[in-house]
């Protein structure tokens, strides 16, 4: 007994040594850009989360309301630097519960989240060592936020990414000065910069940013924003795109990092430098674009928490543009503006929820999947996924009878919620017509799937 086992030990031990060998191998090797990016191209789902001391403020002072985001309260109502600094001082949000956040996300099938870190405001939402104005130091909170979150995230199987703000309405280098205007160089006077930017650049952001890549584990995505200021340039963009990939070579950094990449124009710009993807914002481009792209989005009109803004989106338009920004290659980033005690707004929670029902029955359908190589159909999208089309329809054919494109060659097709019953099919030299039950599967989007002749 003793020596049969000998050799099955000795094959057990060698093959955990060498395993173990070959995956510390695979962790050191540097990956590819498309390597880098494949989770989060597979991804194609993911939670915004505006927080901040301006989720206090919830866009309102007295009976002045600010318009737009709320998380630009201290620019739009005016507060001095003093006034505003109230709100980072009363910032205790017992409520939050990062596990709870994570949960909520990963059930709506989000697979990444991209949290505020520090916005235009300054205020930063972890310990930092170069900077009094953070949640340790300055808030009763005294919580590191984004460690609490970075390790629900870890637990839970979801990427942890952080936005920061190249913007600072509170920083004497950056625009602290500008009040009553923080904001005066992106719009009114282009010329206003501070000759002491490049320092805030290299003492206060640049270790902060460095801060974050060093003590919360792996992230996922770097989102940078404000760069349209003129203190900021593309070769501070090209620093810092080299400082984060040199402390986590693989972080995702986005085009924001380079300057004046806003909306759209950044996002055909090849061989040039502009970060790793493309951020149009609250818009989805009409057709698939050939490269890596996200577009970020509220529920409401506001990324920061502002109960005054009741414009919600329906659960049915939400699901209907995720599937329309992955038919066309892109990823979603839905936002969420938690109020100041760390609540996710309740209508916020419903929205999740109905989106969460819909993943879970049609994940196969977005995970992984690419752009259409079809233009868009009159009743829905079509996404990609090797052999495979699925037809999302959003307009159910009420005669029971599906037109697809005529160069689709079809092997066999199913309601993507119904794998055992082949639907019919017939080819005609316009279209291809499959014949559906006449009552839509699902109110909001139908999947069905093709199986292609090759
Ligand atoms: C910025 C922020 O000012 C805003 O508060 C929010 O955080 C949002 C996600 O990003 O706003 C922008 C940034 C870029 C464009 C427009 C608004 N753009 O590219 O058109």
């Amino acid at each position: 007994m003793k020596i049969t086992m000998r050799p099955i030990v000795f094959a057990i031990v060698a093959l955990l040594t060498f395993g173990n060998v070959f995956s510390q191998r695979k962790k050191d090797m540097k990956l590819t850009d498309d390597q880098r990016m494949e989770w989060w191209r597979d991804s194609k789902f993911g939670m915004f989360i505006h927080w901040g001391a301006y989720s206090i403020v919830g866009g309102e002072r007295g009976t002045k309301i600010a318009g737009g985001g709320a998380e630009w309260a201290m620019d739009k109502l005016d507060y001095t630097i003093e006034e505003y600094e109230k709100f980072p001082k009363m910032f205790n949000p017992v409520l939050f519960d990062a596990d709870a956040w994570v949960a909520m996300a990963k059930d709506a099938g989000m697979k990444y989240i991209v949290i505020t870190s520090k916005h235009h405001e300054g205020f930063g939402l972890w310990d930092s060592k170069v900077s009094d104005y953070d949640v340790m130091d300055t808030s009763p909170f005294k919580r590191d936020i984004i460690k609490e979150l970075s390790e629900a995230c870890k637990k839970q199987g979801i990427k942890f990414c952080f936005y920061y703000s190249i913007v600072d309405w509170h920083h004497p280098q950056a625009q602290g000065n500008l009040y009553p205007n923080y904001n005066i160089s992106q719009h009114d006077d282009p010329s206003v910069v501070n000759p002491e930017f490049p320092e805030y650049y290299e003492n206060y952001m640049k270790p902060q940013v460095g801060e974050l890549l060093k003590n919360y584990g792996d992230v996922g995505v770097v989102w940078f924003d404000g760069d349209w200021i003129s203190d900021y340039t593309t070769e501070m963009g090209k620093d810092l795109y080299k400082y984060i990939r040199d402390i986590q070579p693989n972080t995702i950094v986005n085009n924001r990092v380079d300057k004046g990449r806003k909306g759209m124009e950044g996002m055909d710009m090849e061989g040039e430098f502009a970060g790793d993807f493309g951020t149009p914002e609250q818009e989805i481009p009409d057709t698939g674009i050939d490269s890596d792209w996200e577009a970020c989005m509220t529920m409401n009109g506001s990324w920061g928490y502002k109960p005054s803004d009741n414009n919600w989106k329906s659960s049915e338009d939400l699901i209907q543009k995720l599937v329309d920004i992955v038919s066309k290659g892109g990823n979603f980033l839905l936002n969420i503006g938690p109020d100041g005690f760390g609540r996710f707004p309740s209508e916020s929670i419903r929205r999740l929820k109905a989106m969460g029902e819909w993943t879970k029955k049609n994940g196969e359908a977005i995970y992984g999947a690419s752009a259409s190589p079809f233009e868009k159909p009159k009743w829905g999208r079509y996404t990609k996924k090797g052999n495979v089309i699925y037809a999302h329809v959003f307009d159910w054919p009420e005669t029971g009878t599906l037109k697809l494109h005529k160069d689709i060659k079809i092997k066999k097709a199913t309601l993507l919620t119904d794998p055992n019953t082949e639907l019919e099919t017939l080819a005609t030299s316009r279209e291809v017509l499959v014949d559906v039950p006449v009552l839509a599967p699902d109110a909001t989007v139908s999947v069905v799937k093709i199986e292609l002749a090759k």
